[in-house]
């Protein structure tokens, strides 16, 4: 059997009570007995509450994979929280602060064959929880491990982003959307769709790419690119630019099919650090290649995501920046300063400080 995955982003407690009513029915589980389906549901809903209690939410990771001859299911949490301090204490039964993992963890202890827990200060809060199907885990596994995450790691550029999303003249709904997606470790998938057409079922194609680029259990750019030309076989297609913005590295990575485009302002005024070219196709016809273009982030640029509504050039932008100003007013800016007038227009600004 290959590996098997399944990912829940948790935001708000109607996110776990979700993932939870879902999860014993999953594919994922299939085959599991009983017993060990109601342990691995507990593992989840403890780690999932904790994460919503300390970090306000993160995601909840599932996979099942063969390892060493023997069969496992690994419940992943991870989120970009305040972090443990002090681990051993936190484990210890009975032991419940706020900034701590609380009562849940060791229930998670007693339950799961073994836990990893990767932690510090400031610094998110991975908890990796295995269960070994059927058969008990490798006698020689220590039940915890632990690694200390140091605050000395490189501080991360803060990131802040909106959006706008004009529909084309005469029209009540757009055939452009955008998505953000902020995955754990201080990155950030940026997505701008634009449907071919316009209208209701431009807009209905669209709001099912958007879902997709939101829940899709592998986020990486060319993976997501490939999921999104599957999904539109069969439609008029759409066009996709997609960035990842790794704040911790500094680095932006950009894919595009059709006519989306990319660009970096700032951080000096009027400066334009770089652009991003989006690959001739339509996705669910022509697909190209993709190609994945990387550039270096400062403080004070801004991220620009915008669909072919929007002049390609932005010439006309008097927009100030990389001054005052929230990302979304940004956007709004620039679609109203920019827009041809002819057709959706969709602008996503993510501002780094
Ligand atoms: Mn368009």
């Amino acid at each position: 059997m290959s590996e098997q995955r399944l990912v829940y982003r948790l935001r708000s407690e109607l996110d776990l009570q979700l993932a939870l009513s879902q999860l014993p029915r999953a594919e994922l589980l299939a085959g599991v007995g009983e017993a060990e389906r109601t342990l691995l549901c507990t593992i989840a809903a403890e780690l999932g509450s904790n994460m919503l209690k300390f970090a306000y939410g993160g995601e909840l990771r599932l996979s099942r994979r063969r390892e060493a001859g023997a069969e496992l299911v690994e419940v992943l949490a991870e989120d970009d929280g305040p972090g443990i301090a002090d681990v051993p204490v936190a484990v210890r039964e009975h032991y419940s602060t706020a900034g701590t993992l609380g009562l849940g963890l060791p229930g998670v202890l007693r339950m799961a064959d073994h836990v990893h827990i990767e932690t510090g200060p400031g610094c998110g809060t991975s908890v990796q929880a295995l269960t070994w199907l059927g058969e008990r885990a490798p006698e020689s596994r220590e039940r915890l491990t632990c690694r200390r995450r140091s605050a000395a790691e490189p501080a991360a550029l803060a990131m802040s982003w909106g959006s706008e999303n004009h529909p084309c003249p005469g029209q009540s709904v757009s055939g452009d959307a955008v998505v953000f997606r902020p995955l754990p470790s201080r990155q950030l998938i940026v997505t701008v769709l634009d449907a071919s057409g316009h209208g209701p079922r431009a807009h209905d194609l669209v709001t099912r790419l958007a879902a997709l680029v939101a829940d899709h259990p592998n986020p990486d750019l060319v993976p997501l690119l490939e999921a999104l030309h599957l999904a539109c076989r069969g439609t008029p297609g759409a066009a996709a630019g997609v960035a990842r913005i790794d704040a911790v590295a500094g680095m932006l990575g950009y894919a595009g099919v059709g006519n989306v485009r990319a660009l970096l302002l700032g951080p000096a005024a009027d400066e334009r650090a770089w652009s991003g070219v989006s690959r001739d196709g339509v996705l669910g016809d022509r697909f190209p290649t993709p190609f994945v273009q990387q550039a270096r982030l400062s403080p004070g640029q801004v991220l620009l995501l915008y669909s072919d509504g929007v002049s390609e050039t932005l010439r006309s932008f008097r927009g100030s920046l990389p001054g005052v100003g929230e990302a979304a007013a940004l956007a709004r800016q620039v679609v109203s300063q920019c827009g041809r007038g002819i057709d959706d227009a969709a602008c996503a600004a993510v501002r780094l400080a």
